[in-house]
């Protein structure tokens, strides 16, 4: 079992690596798990989209009823070969958006966070944090600036009628907004991104990860993932 924590922890590096990124963010306390081989033989898909296959836990009779916060969705997705999801192109994210109007789904979490991790704070061109300080932790990838309109889905409205990211519930005296949700029209304001708290539980969409599949069958082969 340490050799493959230690060998996952090295898939991991590469993978970090490739994106050209200096960090591996994660939140103090719960760590991130790697596959478990088993689970990703039988993970359940069940839509392909661009090459990629998705789990939406709504559909499916052993999760329609639960809900998790930020990092229990991505462990569950991640023991399963696949990640919470990144729609970082405006075709994916149109797609998982229909899915939440055709469904009538309130709202689900995406891999989107704030880097508000150790280490964050060194990086220069993550300044200011709530502009550049957003990315996809399934992908290792930075989104758009907040402010670039053209390339992100930030809801224009929100609990305090603020354009997103707002970090309404730590101005309102909660828990800091480092997570992003979609919110399907949960402020009157249609389908779009929010800055929410980590905490709160929702409903989740799998999407296949490239990195966890690939390291699952490199180290077991016969297991057919
Ligand atoms: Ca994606
Ligand atoms: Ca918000």
């Amino acid at each position: 079992m340490q050799r493959l924590v230690l060998a996952f922890a090295l898939v991991a590096c590469v993978a970090t690596l490739v994106a050209g990124q200096a960090f591996v963010p994660q939140p103090a306390g719960r760590i991130l798990e790697p596959p478990v081989p088993s689970l990703c033989a039988q993970r359940k898909i069940h839509e392909k989209f661009n090459g990629k296959g998705y789990y939406f836990s709504w559909k499916d009779a052993s999760t329609a009823n639960q809900q998790m916060d930020w990092l229990g969705i991505r462990n569950w997705c991640r023991q399963r070969c696949m990640d919470s999801i990144s729609p970082e192109t405006s075709v994916e994210n149109e797609y998982i958006k229909k899915k939440l109007v055709d469904d009538k789904v309130k709202y689900i979490w995406t891999s989107g966070r704030l880097c508000d991790f150790k280490g964050c704070e060194e990086r220069v061109d993550l300044k200011p944090l709530n502009v550049n300080g957003w990315f996809w932790t399934a992908e290792l990838k930075k989104l758009a600036p907040t402010t670039d309109r053209t390339q992100n889905d930030w809801g224009y409205s929100g609990g305090i009628n603020k354009p997103q990211p707002d970090n309404r519930e730590l101005i309102q005296g909660g828990a800091p907004e480092n997570c992003l949700a979609i919110l399907n029209n949960f402020y009157n304001d249609g389908v779009h991104w929010h800055d929410v708290a980590c905490h709160h539980k929702k409903p989740w969409v799998c999407e296949e990860s490239e990195a966890l599949v690939n390291y699952v069958r490199f180290t077991n082969p016969n297991i057919g993932v």
